[in-house]
C-alpha cells in the first residue's frame, strides 16, 4: 500500500493536520493507497508556493515553457503503460480504455498546448491612423484546479497543460476518489525540469480542501468539472471575489436515430456511447430517442449488442466495462433502476450483479449494463444524471418531437444525431441547446474545438484558443499616433 503525499514547491510533503484517507480499489474493494486529507492550512501552503512562484514562470520564455511541457507528454507517453494500469485500478475502468483513451489523451493536452503557445498571435484595431490598439494577454495568477474522477488524468491534464501554457502556476485538487496518477504527473513534471512552485498539487476532500481552494483570495481563476451541484457551491464560493470560473459539469445527452440512419454504424455507435467507461463520462449519451417506425428492430439489435459487452475484470484485455467508482456511487445507480420500475419502465436487459466474476474481483461494484424501455420523457430516470451503464430507449414520432425531448432537460452539455438525411443533421443540430453536437459519431474529439455546455451542464468553453482565452487576461493598450497622408 501506498501513502501518498501533497506536491508543494517542488517537493512532496504530508498534510500540516496529519490526516489521511483511503483509497479504495472499485474491483476489489481493497485499499489501495493512504491520501491526505488536506485542508486549508495545507491550500495555503500550495498558494504561497504557486504565488512566489508565478513572477519568473510567467516571464519564462514561450519557447522555453513550451519545451517542459513537451519533456512532461515524453515523460507520461513513456511511463504509458505503468499510467494506465495505475489508472485502471484506481478508478474501476477497463485498462484497454485507460491504455487507449485516457493515457494517450495526457500527452496530447500536453503536447497540444505546449505548441499552441509557439502560434499565438494577438488582435490589433487601428483607429483612422490617430490611434493603435492592441491586445496583450497575460497570465491570470494561480490557478485552482479541481478535477474528477471519471477520466483522472485526461481530465486533470486538460487543465495543467493550457494553464501551465499559457505562463500561470497551478494549485490543483484532483478527486479524492482517483489520487493515484496526478503523483505520477508530480514525479514526471520535476523529471522534466519543471521548477519548483509552478504545480502543486494538494490532495483531499472537495469540501475541506477543493472548498479553500474555491474561496481563496490568492487564486483569481477556478476551472472546475465535476457534479452539477458541487459546481454550484463552487460558484457561491467563487462569486464574491469576481473570480474568473469555468464549470463543465453533468449531462443527460440525447442519441437521436432517425429512421434513415445507416442502423449498422447507429447501432454500435449507441451502445458505445451508453456504455463507454460504464457510463461515467459526462458525454455518455443516455437517454436515446429513436423514430417510431424502427424503434422495435433498433431495441432488439441494440439488447443483443450490450449482450456482448464484457463485464470483467479491469485489468483483463477482453474487459468492456469494469467496476463503478465506489459502493455509494453504485448504490445511486441502483436507485435508478428500481425507479426505473417504479415509474412504470421495462428492465429491457442488465439491472443486476453480473454473474461469473472472476475471484479477484468478486466483491467489486459492478453493476450490468442496462436498458430501460417504456419511460416518458419526464419521468426523473430520464431527468437526472445517473452516471452508471444505463440507458433509456423512447420512441419519437417526427423531427419535432425528437428536438422537444432532446432539449426537455435541464442539461446541455452534448447530442449526437443519426441520419442520412444532411439537411436534417443542419437543422437538428442548430435547433438542440448543447455545446457539442455529433452526427453519425460520437466521442470523436478534436482539441482546438470549444467543449462546454448550457444551462446545468456549466459555464464557459475550453479546447484550443478557448483554453488559452480562459487561461489569460486580456488587456487593452492604446498607442495615440500622429500618422498624416
Ligand atoms: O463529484 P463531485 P462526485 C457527476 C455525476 C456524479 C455526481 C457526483 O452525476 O454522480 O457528479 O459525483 C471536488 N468545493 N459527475 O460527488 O463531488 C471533489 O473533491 C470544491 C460528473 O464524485 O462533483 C472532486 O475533486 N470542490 C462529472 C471534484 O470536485 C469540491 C464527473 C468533483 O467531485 C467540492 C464526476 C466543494 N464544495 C461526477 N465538493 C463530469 N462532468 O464529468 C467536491 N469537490
Amino acid at each position: 500500500m501506498t501513502t501518498l503525499r501533497n506536491f508543494i514547491n517542488g517537493e512532496f510533503a504530508d498534510p500540516r493536520g496529519g490526516h489521511d484517507f483511503n483509497d479504495l480499489c472499485p474491483a476489489t474493494g481493497e485499499v489501495l493507497a493512504r491520501v491526505p486529507d488536506s485542508r486549508a492550512d495545507d491550500i495555503e501552503d500550495a498558494v504561497a508556493a504557486a504565488s512566489s512562484a508565478f513572477n519568473a514562470w510567467s516571464r519564462t520564455p514561450a519557447a522555453e515553457r513550451s519545451s517542459i511541457l513537451l519533456r512532461i507528454a515524453d515523460g507520461i507517453e513513456s511511463h504509458a503503460e505503468e499510467l494506465a494500469r495505475l489508472e485502471s485500478d484506481d478508478s474501476g475502468k477497463a485498462v484497454s480504455i485507460a491504455r487507449t483513451l485516457d493515457i494517450p489523451r495526457a500527452v496530447l493536452n500536453f503536447r497540444f498546448f505546449a505548441t499552441a503557445i509557439l502560434h499565438e498571435a494577438s488582435e490589433c484595431h487601428m483607429v483612422d491612423g490617430r490611434a493603435l490598439n492592441y491586445t496583450l494577454r497575460q497570465p491570470v495568477g494561480v490557478a485552482g484546479l479541481i478535477s474528477p474522477w471519471n477520466l483522472p488524468l485526461y481530465l486533470l491534464t486538460w487543465k495543467v497543460a493550457p494553464a501551465l501554457a499559457a505562463g500561470n502556476t497551478v494549485v490543483a485538487k484532483p478527486s479524492e476518489l482517483t489520487p493515484l496518477t496526478a503523483n505520477r504527473l508530480a514525479e514526471i513534471a520535476v523529471d522534466a525540469g519543471l521548477p519548483p512552485g509552478v504545480l502543486n498539487i494538494v490532495h483531499g476532500r472537495g469540501e475541506h480542501a477543493g472548498e479553500a481552494l474555491t474561496c481563496h483570495p490568492n487564486v483569481p481563476l477556478i476551472s472546475f468539472t465535476g457534479g452539477t451541484a458541487t459546481g454550484a457551491k463552487v460558484a457561491r464560493s467563487a462569486a464574491p471575489l469576481f473570480k474568473k470560473v469555468s464549470l463543465e459539469l453533468g449531462g443527460k445527452n440525447p442519441n437521436l436515430v432517425f429512421a434513415d440512419a445507416n442502423l449498422d454504424e447507429a447501432i454500435p455507435g449507441s451502445v458505445r456511447a451508453a456504455f463507454s467507461n460504464q457510463g461515467e463520462l459526462c458525454l455518455c449519451g443516455s437517454r436515446i430517442f429513436v423514430e417510431r417506425s424502427i424503434c422495435d428492430a433498433f431495441v432488439e439489435r441494440f439488447i443483443e449488442a450490450t449482450r456482448m459487452l464484457v463485464v470483467g475484470d479491469p485489468r483483463e484485455e477482453s474487459t468492456h466495462i469494469g467496476a463503478l467508482i465506489s459502493e455509494p456511487h453504485l448504490r445511486k445507480v441502483e436507485s435508478y433502476i428500481e425507479l426505473a420500475e417504479r415509474e412504470g419502465g421495462t428492465i429491457a436487459t442488465g439491472g443486476g450483479h453480473p454473474s461469473g466474476l472472476p475471484e479477484r474481483v468478486r466483491h467489486g461494484w459492478f453493476l450490468e449494463p442496462t436498458v430501460i424501455t417504456g419511460l416518458a420523457p419526464s419521468c426523473r430516470v430520464l431527468q437526472e444524471e445517473i452516471f452508471g451503464p444505463v440507458v433509456t430507449i423512447t420512441p419519437f414520432d417526427d423531427e419535432n418531437e425528437a428536438v422537444a425531448m432532446a432539449n426537455g432537460t435541464r442539461y446541455g452539455l452534448s447530442a449526437s444525431i443519426w441520419t442520412r438525411d444532411l439537411e436534417r443533421a443542419h437543422r437538428v443540430a442548430a435547433a438542440i441547446d448543447v455545446g457539442t453536437v455529433w452526427v453519425n459519431t460520437w466521442l470523436l474529439r478534436d482539441l482546438r474545438v470549444p467543449f462546454g455546455g448550457t444551462r446545468d451542464s456549466g459555464v464557459g468553453r475550453e479546447g484550443g484558443r478557448y483554453s488559452l482565452e480562459f487561461f489569460t487576461e486580456s488587456k487593452n493598450i492604446c498607442i495615440k499616433l500622429n500618422i498624416k497622408n
